[in-house]
């Protein structure tokens, strides 16, 4: 005798098709570009951009600063990178501080390229230890300007902000 839970069981569904946008692809010509963490306790940075000034590390923290991207603390009037539409980029992620750091991109998933040359699972957000250094992949697929920051939001409210560009 059947049930009715057998009965109303529904077949197997068919898997999604593949998202071609989280496909890493193109790294050997790939756009290449650095992200350098300083700052924070006990290594301080010698000196960074501060609202289009440079500042010690005093001044820095007496404004509740303690963190810069490539030598800028907070949002700076470039972008890290300008990718064309589809371009494929590589991110070197060097933490040069003495604490780890969750570094997250908006608008895009990567995929960590590992030392041996393979790439790592689909991720939006990557935790750095310090005195690491990280190499993250994507495709450029997204355009708009997006967000990269420290997702410890202490850390991305005190310095630990870029972003990039993506063209339409
Ligand atoms: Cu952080």
């Amino acid at each position: 005798m059947k049930g009715k839970a057998s009965e109303s069981r529904r077949p197997t569904p068919t898997p999604l098709p593949p998202n071609l946008d989280m496909a890493v692809t193109g790294l050997d010509d790939a756009l290449r570009s650095r992200l350098v963490m300083e700052g924070g306790a006990m290594r301080a940075f010698l000196s960074a951009s501060m609202n289009g000034r440079e500042v010690d590390f005093r001044e820095a923290a007496q404004n509740m600063n303690f963190w810069s991207f490539n030598g800028t603390i907070g949002m700076a009037d470039e972008p890290l990178f300008v990718a064309a539409r589809g371009q494929a980029v590589r991110v070197v992620m060097q933490n040069d501080t003495m604490f780890p750091h969750a570094m997250h991109l908006d608008g895009h998933h990567f995929r960590e390229v590992l030392p041996g040359g393979g790439l790592g699972p689909l991720r939006d957000t990557l935790l750095i230890y310090g005195d690491e250094s990280r190499e993250i992949a994507f495709v450029a697929h997204n355009p708009g300007d997006w967000v990269f920051h420290c997702h410890m939001l202490t850390h991305a409210a005190s310095g630990m902000m870029t972003r990039i560009k993506v063209l339409a």
